[in-house]
């Protein structure tokens, strides 16, 4: 039986691929692991038997015979770490790789969920005119030391690894802000990691789930 993860019956986003699941669903292609994803509701998602595997009941989870995990970071250095393909061999450069996936997830990743969720939620509060610019500097500043570090390199650190996955997958969700314009070595990045043959078939089977839910 192969692995199976769980992910939005329809996506908030209508399959622009930034809801979590993309990220393992990306890591699964990238190592040639099959498997299989159990699609719920907002509501199933809140109830006991999905709580059970993630206390904070999100998506995406993971079980695997008598392993469940939540936390997206934790499934992909799961992936990774049990197949060839997405951490170095050598000890040093895999340490670098996984310090790569805490930085998009612990650093990065904040401040641009912050911007994305005020312009989804606090348009119409008073204070989001004001508050708006101060959450792009924030962006900003992680993209400007980012942008600095990787220079004009394919990938952050040698070749493409878990570490580069995972900031690629978080990057995303800027596509539509404008602000990757402003760091064009960020933005071909971006592409960089979107044209993986990998990336193309995660996210074509999360967006077919998108399309199907929105059949009439
Ligand atoms: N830190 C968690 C975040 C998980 C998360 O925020 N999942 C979102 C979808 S991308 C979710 O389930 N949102 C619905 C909710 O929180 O009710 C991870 O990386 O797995």
């Amino acid at each position: 039986m192969p692995p199976t993860i769980t992910a939005f019956e329809s996506s908030p986003d209508r399959g622009k691929g930034h809801a979590r699941d993309m990220r393992v669903r990306w890591a699964f292609e990238e190592v040639g692991q099959p498997y299989d994803v159990r699609l719920l509701s907002f509501a199933a998602m809140k109830q006991p038997p999905h709580l059970a595997l993630n206390p904070f009941g999100q998506i995406p989870t993971y079980e695997d015979g008598d392993l469940a995990l939540f936390e997206s970071g934790a499934i992909v250095l799961h992936i990774a770490e049990r197949h060839d393909g997405l951490l170095p061999k050598d000890a040093n450069a895999r340490a670098r790789a996984i310090a790569w996936m805490f930085a998009a997830l612990s650093t990065v990743e904040p401040p641009i969920v912050e911007l994305a969720m005020a312009m989804l939620f606090e348009r119409d509060k008073s204070w989001y005119a004001e508050r708006l610019p101060m959450l792009q500097d924030r962006v900003r500043a992680r993209l400007g030391e980012l942008s600095r570090r990787l220079g004009k390199a394919d990938w952050l650190d040698g070749a493409f690894n878990a570490g580069d996955l995972m900031m690629v997958t978080v990057l995303r969700r800027l596509n539509t802000s404008g602000l990757l314009d402003e760091y064009p070595e960020i933005a071909a990045y971006v592409v960089r990691g979107e044209s993986r043959p990998a990336f193309k078939r995660a996210f074509d089977a999360q967006l077919a789930v998108f399309k199907a839910a929105s059949r009439p």
